[in-house]
C-alpha cells in the first residue's frame, strides 16, 4: 500500500472536528489526493450501525454486541473505502479507528483487550495507522465542550469513570506505541493545537515529498 493511513482520536470534545478540516487542508496543499471518513461509519452499511450505535433509544445493546457492531462497520470500511484508497495512492484521514474501540469498549466497557485484539487481526489482518493524533484533554473539559453543542449521544452520556478510563487506555497505547501515536495537549487555545499538529505534519509531509 502506498497512501498514508492518518486516524484522529481523543475523548468527547477534545476537538476532532475543528482539527480535522485543517488537516485536510495542509494535506490537500501540499497536492496529495486525500479521503476523509470517519468511524464509526463511512460506508453506507457502516453510516447505519452508526445510527444504531449513537442512538440513545437503545439503551439495551450488550456489551459484546456493541464490539461486533463497531468491527462490523470497520470490516465494511476498510474493504470499501481505506484498503483501496490506500492501494492507488490516496491518503486517509479517518475521525476515530480501533484505538477508539481498546479506549472505549475496552478502557470504558472493560472487554479484555485481548477480545479487541483477536477481532483486529481478523478484520484489519494487520493494517495499522501510519499516524495517529491523539487530542488529549482533561475529561471535564471535553464534556463541558461537547455538552455546549448538542444533545448526548448514547456515548456522551456514560458517566465520568467511563471517561476517565477510556483516556487512560489512550494514553496508554499511545506510551506503548510512540512512533505511531503523537499526543497533543487540546486543552491548549485552538491556535496552540493547530500548530502541534502543523509540525507533526510537517514531518509527514516533507517524508512523503521524499519519497
Ligand atoms: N466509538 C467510536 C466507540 O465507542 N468505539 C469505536 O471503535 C469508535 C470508532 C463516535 C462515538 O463513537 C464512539 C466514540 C464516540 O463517542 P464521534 O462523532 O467521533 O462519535 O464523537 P465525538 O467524540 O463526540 O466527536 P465530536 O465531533 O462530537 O467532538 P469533537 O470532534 O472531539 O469536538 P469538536 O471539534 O466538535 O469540538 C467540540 C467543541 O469544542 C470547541 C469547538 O469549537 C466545539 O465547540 N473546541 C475548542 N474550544 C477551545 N479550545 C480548543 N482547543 C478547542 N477545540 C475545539
Amino acid at each position: 500500500m502506498s497512501g498514508k493511513f492518518i486516524t484522529l482520536e481523543g475523548g468527547e470534545g477534545a476537538g476532532k472536528t475543528t482539527c480535522l478540516k485543517h488537516i485536510e487542508k495542509r494535506i490537500k496543499e501540499a497536492g496529495i489526493d486525500l479521503c476523509v471518513t470517519r468511524e464509526p461509519g463511512g460506508t453506507r452499511t457502516g453510516e447505519k450501525i452508526r445510527e444504531i450505535l449513537l442512538d440513545r433509544v437503545n439503551f439495551d445493546i450488550l456489551d459484546d454486541t456493541e464490539l461486533i457492531l463497531m468491527f462490523a462497520a470497520r470490516s465494511q470500511h476498510l474493504n470499501e473505502v481505506i484498503s483501496p484508497a490506500l492501494v492507488a495512492g490516496t491518503w486517509v484521514l479517518c475521525d476515530r479507528f480501533t484505538d477508539a474501540t481498546y479506549a472505549y469498549q475496552g478502557g470504558g466497557r472493560g472487554i479484555s483487550q485481548q477480545r479487541i485484539a483477536d477481532l483486529e487481526h481478523w478484520v484489519q489482518k494487520g493494517l495499522k495507522p501510519d499516524l495517529t493524533l491523539l487530542l488529549d484533554l482533561p475529561v471535564d473539559v471535553g464534556l463541558e465542550r461537547a455538552g455546549k453543542r448538542s444533545t448526548p449521544d448514547r456515548f456522551e452520556s456514560e458517566d465520568i469513570s467511563f471517561m476517565q478510563r477510556m483516556r487512560l487506555t489512550y494514553l496508554d497505547i499511545a506510551s506503548r506505541e510512540p512512533e505511531r501515536v503523537k499526543v497533543i495537549d487540546s486543552s491548549q487555545a485552538l491556535g496552540n493545537v493547530l500548530s502541534q499538529i502543523d509540525s507533526i505534519l510537517d514531518d509527514l509531509l516533507a517524508g512523503a515529498t521524499s519519497e
